[in-house]
């Protein structure tokens, strides 16, 4: 259900359930996670890409899937959704906040509900001209999840991330782009292409700062000024003691093409 390539320092991750959109079914999501653990641990892979197969980036959690269906049978109890956040879509989260590798989405369809946050969870977010995004949960009854909660209001203020996820309406890409939720819109034709691009570009950059990049940007969000300050003197300080650094610097000085190794 995840069909996986390699492109040089990219591995990419396709979903891989055209049929339903697809749309996460409990196996799915283990494959998943098993094969962000495996790029984690692939040390020549320096950039994820995600994308989806067919028409659709993912519809999110599979409704049909037993774990979350509710009962035909109006006296059986009613399932604790709840385990498939704790079981399935946490751990998933935290392995793709926490990459130590760049992790790029490029949306080629409809990115709805734990698909769509799924999407803006990654750290460069590329979608095709018809691609959308749609809080779906409050349609059916429930609240963003995936980091939705957090995620929104932190890409695109209060507001804005209110009015998404209360009226669960249809995001156009280019009206994604415009609020930031997302960082480019292409034509449909380009998006591969774009979007391979992109991850080429970030595997022959040093890695362990563009992830120490993002954990610092995280964390400084919940900081104040002066220890955020602080915190990049720190981190600066580790990056310096670095093979990348003294490379990156030494080539820039020497007018060569720097390569780059940390991970
Ligand atoms: C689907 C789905 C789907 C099953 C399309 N499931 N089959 C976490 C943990 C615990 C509990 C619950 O949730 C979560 C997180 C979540 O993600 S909740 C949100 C779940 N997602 C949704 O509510 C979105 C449901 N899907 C839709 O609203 C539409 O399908 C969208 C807007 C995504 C696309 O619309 P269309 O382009 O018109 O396609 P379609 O609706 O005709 O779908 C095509 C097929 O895919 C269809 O099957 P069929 O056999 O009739 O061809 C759909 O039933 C199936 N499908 N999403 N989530």
């Amino acid at each position: 259900l995840i069909q996986i390539e390699q492109h040089g320092g990219v591995r990419v991750l396709r979903l891989n359930r055209p049929e339903a959109l697809n749309a996460f079914t409990a196996v799915m999501l283990g494959q998943l996670r098993h094969a962000l653990e495996a790029a984690a641990d692939d040390g020549p892979t320096r950039c994820v890409l995600i994308t989806g197969a067919g028409r659709a980036f993912s519809a999110g959690q599979d409704l049909a899937d037993p774990h979350v269906a509710p009962s035909s049978d109006p006296a059986a109890a009613p399932k604790d959704i709840g385990h498939m956040l704790d079981h399935y879509y946490i751990p998933l989260a935290l392995r793709l906040r926490s990459m130590p590798v760049p992790v790029v989405a490029a949306v080629n369809g409809v990115a709805a509900g734990a698909g769509a946050n799924m999407a803006l969870s990654c750290d460069i977010v590329l979608a095709a001209e018809t691609a959308s995004f749609i809080q779906a949960f409050s349609r059916i009854g429930l609240l963003p999840d995936c980091g939705g909660t957090w995620l929104l209001p932190r890409l695109v203020g209060r507001a804005k991330a209110l009015e998404l996820a209360l009226l669960g309406d249809k995001l156009k890409a280019a009206d994604a782009a415009a609020l930031g939720l997302i960082s480019r819109v292409v034509p449909d034709a380009e998006l591969a292409d774009a979007a391979m691009a992109v991850a080429q570009k970030l595997a022959g950059m040093p890695t362990r700062a563009l992830v120490e990049t993002r954990r610092a940007m995280d964390e400084a969000l919940r900081l104040d000024f002066e220890p955020a300050l602080k915190q990049e003197a720190v981190l600066q300080s580790q990056l310096g003691f670095a093979h990348d650094y003294l490379e990156g610097a030494a080539a820039f000085l020497d007018k060569r093409k720097p390569e780059f190794k940390d991970r």
